[in-house]
Parts: C-alpha cells; sequence; structure tokens
C-alpha cells in the first residue's frame, strides 16, 4: 500500500520572543509544498495570543493549545499510517509532536534527532525569558510543572535517546540537566571537518531499534545560508552539513516524524531561505518514501 505524507500545521510564535514563525505553514503550501508531497492536509486555526499568563510562562494557554491540538493531529495522522511532516511554529509544538510520538511508539522506543542551534531544555524555574520555546525537550522528559504536560504521559522522551546537533547557544543550568538526562550534544565545533561523519558513525547505530524523530530548527543553521528566523547564531551548521544529517538519518529507514520549526516567512526577503527549504522537504520526501 502506498504511503502517504501528512502535512500537519502547527501555528503558534508567541512561544518565541518573534512573531511570524506561525504563518510559515501557509508560505509553504503557496509556494507549493502540498502539491510537491502530494500530501494530506491537517491545518490549524490561528489563534490571538493569550495576554493573562504566569510571568515564568509566556503566553502559556495560546501556546498549550497549539500542542495539544498538534498532538491530536499527529495521533491521527499515525494511526492513519501517514508519514508525518510538521511544519512549526516556534520550537514549543515541539511539546506537541513529541506527546503524541511518545504515546504512539512508546517513550523507550522513542530517539529525538534534534537539530537546533539551542537546547530547548530549561525547565520553567531555570528559563530566564519565560519563553516556552526554549522548555519543550526538557517538558518531553518530565522536568517540568503539570501545565506543561500534552497528553496522556508525563514522560515522553528518554534523555539517552535525545541527539542535539548544532547547539550552540546553551544556558549554563541546560548543561547539568543535559549531563543528568544522560543526552547528547554535538556542537558545530564538534561537527566541523570529519567531527559529522564521526558524530554520525556514533548516533546511526543507537538507532536501529527506534522510531526516530526528526526536529529541524532552522536556527541550527549558520545565518549567512539562512536567516529567515528570530536569532542569527554565528558559526551554525552550513546547508550542506543539515542535509547531510537528514540523508544519514533518513537512510537508517527509522525515520518516523520530521518536523521543521522557527521559519519566518515575514523575514524572507526574496524568498532565498523558502527555496532552500523546499529543497530540503524534496530530498526528505525523496529518501523517506525509498525506505
Ligand atoms: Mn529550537
Amino acid at each position: 500500500m502506498e504511503q502517504h505524507f501528512a502535512l500537519l500545521e502547527a501555528a503558534v510564535s508567541c512561544g518565541s520572543p518573534t512573531r511570524g514563525t506561525q504563518l510559515a505553514y501557509d508560505a509553504l503550501v503557496r509556494a507549493g509544498l502540498a502539491s510537491m508531497l502530494d500530501a494530506v492536509c491537517y491545518p490549524m486555526e490561528k489563534l490571538e495570543p493569550c495576554t493573562q499568563y504566569p510571568p515564568h510562562l509566556l503566553h502559556l494557554d495560546t501556546v498549550m493549545t497549539v500542542s495539544r491540538r498538534l498532538r491530536a493531529s499527529l495521533l491521527t495522522a499515525l494511526n492513519r499510517g501517514q508519514l508525518p511532516i510538521v511544519i512549526g511554529g516556534d520550537h514549543s509544538i515541539a511539546m506537541g509532536s513529541l506527546a503524541a510520538m511518545g504515546e504512539f511508539y512508546g517513550a523507550e522506543h522513542l530517539a529525538v534527532i534534534y537539530i537546533d542551534g539551542h537546547a530547548d531544555i530549561n525547565t520553567e524555574k531555570t528559563s530566564v525569558t519565560g519563553c516556552i520555546h526554549g522548555m519543550d525537550l526538557a517538558a518531553a522528559c518530565g522536568l517540568c510543572c503539570d501545565e506543561l504536560t500534552v497528553g496522556r504521559q508525563k514522560v515522553n522522551l528518554l534523555g539517552k535517546n535525545l541527539y542535539i546537533l548544532g547547539g550552540r547557544s546553551i544556558d549554563p543550568p541546560e548543561y547539568g540537566i543535559l549531563e543528568s538526562q544522560g543526552a547528547h550534544l554535538y556542537t558545530p565545533e564538534q561537527l566541523a571537518g570529519n567531527g559529522l561523519r564521526r558524530a554520525l558513525a556514533e548516533i546511526l547505530p543507537q538507532l536501529a531499534d527506534k522510531q526516530v524523530h526528526i526536529s529541524f530548527d532552522v536556527d541550527s543553521l549558520d545565518p549567512s545560508q539562512f536567516s529567515s528566523t528570530g536569532y542569527l547564531l554565528p558559526n551554525g551548521l552550513t546547508l550542506g552539513q543539515a542535509k547531510t544529517i537528514l540523508e544519514s538519518v533518513l537512510g537508517t529507514g527509522r525515520v518516523r516524524c520530521f518536523e521543521c520549526v522557527e521559519y519566518n516567512p515575514t523575514l524572507d526577503c526574496g524568498g532565498r531561505d523558502i527555496r532552500s527549504l523546499l529543497d530540503v522537504f524534496e530530498l526528505v520526501s525523496r529518501l523517506w518514501k525509498d525506505c
């Protein structure tokens, strides 16, 4: 039976300090993504950011509503046997996607390849900003308060099955959390030269008996190659490195969900970055169908 791609919208930007990522799905569909994938679409209503929230959890109700809706639509797609591609939105949406993946496959079977300039593993207690897009991995690992729990399980991901690639803006408390959870961090510096091949040689065998979720934050990329996003962090990954990671991980045949976050079309003057993203989606869809 031929499997269909599912294209899922997760429209939220108020988990981050910058507005615009809630428009990424519409921009990509307008640019032809849904027809390129021949995908079944799961659009989402766009909500206004709520105005009442605790000071350490900015726009809590809106962020959680989007993650809960994404969990539901992703579970529907998984139950239908579709190949889900999730379009954020800021990275807070990973609370919703990882809740669905953890419930569907079981937390102990889930591995996450998290390509990101940040570690996103602050809790509501360690976060300096209160922006929930920096807490999604801590929430998925069950380290946050109940307000940040999505779905039936508190723990959807085990830290030892988390691989962060491209992280280079890490808050001091996050190093301790990563270590205590047994998570794996590869900085761009470690991935330079032959470092990427070495890292993949360590990581890929660990995925052999796992169900793999890829979460691709475009701020993992170097601003000289991709700049339509809220944080411009120097010394990032090249597009070539990101594609090598995606190719290698898809090549395991273990990928069950691909997610792309933090693309802000309102910053994409001239459309350079949306063309790069369509290239990435073309690569992902081709390799995914092949395995
Ligand atoms: Mn992120």
